[in-house]
């Protein structure tokens, strides 16, 4: 078992971004329950990401969404960030919402849509040079519900196009983050549906481009941490879209629904070396019947829970176990680290970091939420779409 000195070491850098449409409304095709006290722009979200990070000390980057978090001056916002002790991190583009899109953005048979929804990509990086982010998130609803709707190849061939021209607008040390989904919103091919394909598209454009692999985002029963394994060994691991799903893409709070799984996951990036790499850990979630800030709080908790345990395992007697073809022992030797109640090692990490043990009751206590309720009255929520 790895002395928990290594561990608690490599939880204090551990970093996890969160997003900003997590802390507005949201909700299904079927209904938004507005919440009391959510933000009302990009500066209030800032204001309770701020919250997340001061009681976990490990969420201090914020994900962007243009344009539900469009503002005058990315710069001044980024300054916004960094006096609350957080900065900006991935800018997630959005070539789903416009009318124009409905047959696809960069993969449309319409030219004039297609430079269209280029021409959104390329500001997104205009602005990661404002906010000084590292990462261009991309992920296309593009596709089709009927076989001969459009042509497959012929979407490859646009979609490489685009691709290219964003990559080629990067930065020295900007990186584009492409992130696949099986289905939704198309019901019949997706142009970017699975890690092979996302995968072979950063292949041919070069060390900056990247897959997303978000947790939500495979068909039932895939077995996501041996893709995360291979795109760790390919270094095109470029960050994860942390969330929990039961039936599809249900963007709930991430190990909720399967934690042996995130172990799994969090196993295959501590033995790749992941977690002191260059690969981005965040969360992709929507909180629409559960307050946000908690839901995001306990959200972070969880992969540190599963970082944790994935730390713990005993590397060198499951390499010895699996070197003597010790089916049970090595499996055991993986489940003894899964069965570890880490809580009191987390809390002794948050401890010493001056931290309260207990991040949620600690948020509980501060008043923040009656604090937001009473001074957000009025004025246009934010949430998906606003
Ligand atoms: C959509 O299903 C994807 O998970 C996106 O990563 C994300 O939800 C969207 O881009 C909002 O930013
Ligand atoms: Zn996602
Ligand atoms: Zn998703």
């Amino acid at each position: 078992m790895t002395a928990p000195s290594a561990v608690k070491a490599a939880l204090t850098t551990q970093s996890i971004e969160t997003p900003s449409w997590a802390y507005g409304n949201s909700g299904t095709r079927f209904k938004v329950f507005a919440q009391q006290g959510v933000p009302r722009s990009p500066q209030e979200k800032l204001d309770d990401a701020a919250q997340v990070h001061r009681h976990t000390g490990v969420a201090p980057v914020v994900a962007l969404h243009i344009p539900w978090d469009r503002v005058d001056d990315y710069a001044a916002l980024a300054d916004y960030a960094k006096e609350r002790g957080l900065r900006l991190g991935a800018i997630n583009s959005n070539v789903f919402q416009d009318d124009d899109y409905k047959l696809g953005s960069v993969c449309s048979p319409d030219p004039a849509v297609r430079r269209k929804a280029l021409g959104h990509l390329l500001e997104c990086v205009d602005i990661m040079d404002a906010t000084g982010s590292r990462d261009l998130k991309l992920w296309f609803a593009d596709g089709t519900n009927y076989p001969g709707q459009d042509d497959i190849r012929s979407r490859q061939d646009r979609l490489a196009e685009a691709l290219t021209a964003v990559y080629e607008r990067l930065g020295e040390d900007q990186r584009m983050l492409l992130e696949y989904k099986f289905f939704e919103p198309a019901f019949y091919t997706t142009d970017v549906p699975d890690w092979g394909t996302a995968y072979a598209h950063c292949l041919k454009l070069g060390p900056k481009a990247q897959v997303v692999v978000d947790t939500g985002h495979h068909a039932p029963g895939t077995n996501i941490e041996f893709i995360v394994a291979l795109l760790l060994r390919e270094g095109k691991l470029g960050g994860f879209d942390f969330n929990s799903r039961f039936y599809a893409d249900d963007d709930l709070m991430v190990g909720a629904a399967d934690p042996f799984q995130l172990f799994r996951i969090m196993y295959e990036v501590v033995r790749g070396e992941g977690l002191s790499s260059e690969v981005a850990f965040m969360l992709d979630q929507c909180h629409n019947i559960e307050p946000k800030i908690p839901a995001i709080i306990r959200s972070v908790m969880n992969v540190q829970e599963a970082t944790a345990k994935a730390l713990l395992v005993d590397r060198d007697a499951l390499a010895a176990a699996q070197a003597a073809c010790d089916v049970l022992g090595a499996n055991a030797v993986l489940m003894d680290a899964f069965n570890t109640d880490v809580r009191p090692l987390l809390a002794d990490v948050r401890e010493e970091a001056g931290l309260d043990p207990d991040p949620i009751a600690a948020y509980h206590r501060s008043g923040w939420a009656q604090r937001i309720i009473d001074d957000r009255k009025g004025g246009q929520q934010a949430g998906w779409g606003a």
